[in-house]
Parts: C-alpha cells; structure tokens; sequence
C-alpha cells in the first residue's frame, strides 16, 4: 500500500534529522536522571528524541497513535489502527557511558500487525528496517533469510543481570556453558539487529517493554527467525514481556532447553 512507501521515506528522514541533534548533544553535558533504580538511566536527549518523534508524527499523521518509552505518546488500551511504538534512545547506559551503542527502535503495527520496523544505530548511522512482505534491509542492501542453528554453535546475546536469583542460575548457567559463546551489548534494539545479520544467532532477554522488541521484532521475523517469550508464547505487544528471538530451529531447541 502506498501508505507504507511514504511513512517509509517520512522516518528515514526524520531519523537523520534526530541523528543530527543526538551527536550535537554529546557535545554538552548530558542531563541524566534515574528512573526505576539507580542503574537505569534517562537524559534529556531521550526525552527531546522521544517528543521531536512525535511532533513530526501528529503533525503529519494525526490519526496515528504512538507508544513511547518516555511517555510522550498516547494511552492506548488495544491496538486498533495505525500505531507507533517508539524507544527514543535504546541502550541509555551505553549513550551516557560509550557515547556509541545505542540505536532508535520503531516499530509500526496495523490493526496490531507489524508492518514495518527500523532499528537504527545513531553513531555508525546505519539503518535495519523491514516492511512486511517485501524484505529486510541494512541500509540499501537485501538482508538474506536466517537459516536454522543449533545450540552447541550458538552465539546468543544474554545479560548477565539476568542472573539474580538461584532459579534463573540454574536456568541459565548450563544453557551459557553448552552455547558456543555469549554477548552483552546492552541495548535490545542492536542484539536484534545482530540477530537478523546473523552476527548473534539468538537474544535472550527477561523483562522487557513493546518498545525496546516491537522494531526488531518485525524485522527478525521477515527474515524467517521467530520471536516468542522464553515459554514460546506469541508476544503482547502492549505488556512487558520476556524475548527468545532465535533463527529457526534454534528456537525450538533453546525453547525445549529452557522448558526441560
Ligand atoms: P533502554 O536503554 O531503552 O532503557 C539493556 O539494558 C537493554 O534493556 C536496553 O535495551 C534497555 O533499554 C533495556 N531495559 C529495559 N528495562 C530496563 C531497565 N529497567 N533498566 C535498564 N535497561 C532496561
Ligand atoms: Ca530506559
Ligand atoms: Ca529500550
Ligand atoms: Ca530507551
């Protein structure tokens, strides 16, 4: 639908034109502040990215709802129509900290469907995106279907802070020793742009919100990879939620580990 084609064109620009105000800002001192607990972090510049998203997206389409990770958008209670779920700065420790890592997640759903999503890393200006039924993309180029893997050859994102109680260490611990490897990059929205490259063949996350999975989601699945919660439950796309997203097949053996 035509539709698709302009919004398309529409966030390209306005993630460049974020972009541009983002590297400006680590020029000055960030304003940060702390939101749940003392490790997770919000700036001024998630919440300045957050509402220029959402100025552009009232202004040109009025009829749209948006989620935002910082509350600048609607409160929606379903999914009917057109609606935006937008994380302004994913990864906001690695932005304070690195000053690279972090990435722009939006994600586009129709009547609850993912139609488009795009995940981009603000500092190496490089874009992820997808539009449902036509491909997924790294910035021009065609990204190809994930094939299957298996556990023993995996490299599967995990962070370690996953690890709090002695359940989840007996969970995740022998699944950390029979995968090949283990990453943390701290931000959800770049782990999922590792899936879809095939860099990382599986993220695995605990307690995460629509907006930090709804772009990479959208994204991994045109590739042919699956995202469920660690249970293989389809995914609310508007409550928090766990994340195993995995190539084929890897899938179904980290879920069945997971299960055993
Ligand atoms: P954020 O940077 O947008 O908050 C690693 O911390 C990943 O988990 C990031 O994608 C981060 O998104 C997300 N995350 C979700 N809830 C978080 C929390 N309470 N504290 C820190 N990171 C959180
Ligand atoms: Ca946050
Ligand atoms: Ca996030
Ligand atoms: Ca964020």
């Amino acid at each position: 639908m035509a539709i698709w084609h302009e919004v398309d064109k529409a966030v390209k620009q306005w993630l460049k034109d974020a972009r541009k105000s983002i590297v400006e800002s680590l020029e000055s001192a960030l304003d940060i502040d702390t939101k749940s607990n003392a490790n997770d972090l919000v700036t001024n510049v998630d919440k300045e990215t957050e509402q220029f998203f959402v100025k552009q997206i009232k202004e040109h389409y009025p009829h749209h709802k948006i989620v935002g990770e910082e509350g600048f958008g609607d409160k929606i209670d379903d999914l009917k129509g057109i609606v935006w779920i937008i994380d302004p700065i994913d990864g906001t420790m690695n932005f304070v900290h690195q000053k690279r890592n972090f990435y722009i997640s939006i994600g586009i759903l129709e009547d609850g469907i993912g139609r488009v999503g795009y995940l981009y890393d603000v500092i190496l200006d490089e874009l992820y995106w997808a539009s449902k039924g036509k491909g997924a993309f790294f910035n021009e180029e065609m990204i190809s279907p994930l094939e299957e893997g298996n556990i023993n050859e995996a490299i599967i994102g995990f962070n370690p802070a996953s690890i709090h109680s002695e359940q989840a260490a007996q969970t995740f611990i022998p699944l950390l020793k029979d995968v090949r490897g283990a990453r943390s990059y701290g931000s959800a929205a770049m782990e999922f742009a590792y899936v879809a490259t095939g860099r990382l063949d599986a993220y695995i996350s605990l307690g995460l919100s629509p907006w930090d999975f709804a772009g990479g989601k959208i994204i991994v699945e045109e590739l042919g990879g699956v995202v469920t919660d660690l249970q293989g439950n389809p995914v609310n796309m508007l409550e928090k939620s766990s994340i195993l997203a995995a190539r084929p097949e890897l899938h179904k053996q980290l879920c069945d580990y997971l299960q055993s």
